[in-house]
């Protein structure tokens, strides 16, 4: 019984997503998922992101949260469209938050649209929202043991952005394993190491991402 319920609930997110994709689809504009833990780095990755391009790109933001703005005033003060989604309890964002906070964004104007999704390893990637790309940032900090753990999220995601590098001498975790265990998950899929404190490796994030357009 509990299945049948989740997954009709799965069933009736997938058609409303697939509701966010024509949308997005019909504007020519791409739309990321960001996903990670609490305090792994999203929005700051996300800070740095925007001023990296936003002479490049008309970026938007939509930012998930159980509650608070917060992560939406962050954002804010990089001078880019944000509008923010409490879940209210919810410990992830599903496609008809996604799709009620859509007319706050002029869609016409953007090119890139970046989802941060409420922190969490496990329940925000069961829940498409119409995105093109889901992409997983974890710090390192977290542990070596955390994509074996987790592996649905680096399975489906397009990139992994290994986060915190900058305290790698400070904890106990090797690096080499953690790439290799996600590539053991998702083979070929493109890892990038970054410190968003210190800017190291962002750069080569934000080329990526402008590829993917
Ligand atoms: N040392 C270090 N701290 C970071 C880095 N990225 C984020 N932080 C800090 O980690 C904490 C959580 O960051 P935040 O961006 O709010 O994470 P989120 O919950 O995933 O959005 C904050 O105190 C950040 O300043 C990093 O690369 N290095
Ligand atoms: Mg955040």
């Amino acid at each position: 019984m509990e299945i049948k319920v989740k997954l009709d609930v799965l069933s009736g997110n997938e058609e409303l997503a697939a509701a966010n994709r024509a949308k997005f689809d019909d504007v020519k504009l791409k739309v990321i998922n960001i996903m990670g833990s609490p305090g792994a780095g999203k929005t700051t990755v996300l800070e740095k992101t925007i001023d990296l391009l936003k002479d490049r790109l008309k970026l938007g933001v939509i930012e998930g949260d159980i509650y608070t703005t917060k992560d939406a005033d962050r954002i804010e003060q990089h001078g880019i469209p944000v509008t923010q989604i409490n879940t209210g309890g919810a410990c992830h964002l599903d496609a008809a938050m996604v799709a009620k906070a859509l007319p706050e964004l002029n869609l016409e104007e953007l090119d890139l649209l970046i989802i941060e999704n409420v922190g969490n390893l496990v329940c925000p990637v069961e829940f498409n929202l119409g995105e093109h790309l889901k992409i997983a940032v974890l710090s390192v900090i977290e542990g070596d043991d955390k994509p074996l753990k987790y592996p649905l999220i680096f399975r489906q995601s397009s990139a992994v952005i290994l986060n915190k590098v900058d305290l790698l001498p400070f904890c106990e975790v090797s690096l080499e394993n953690m790439k290799l265990d996600i590539l053991s998950i998702n083979p070929g899929i493109p890892i990038f190491e970054v410190s968003a404190r210190t800017g190291e490796g962002l750069k080569d994030w934000a080329d990526w991402l402008v590829t993917q357009r």
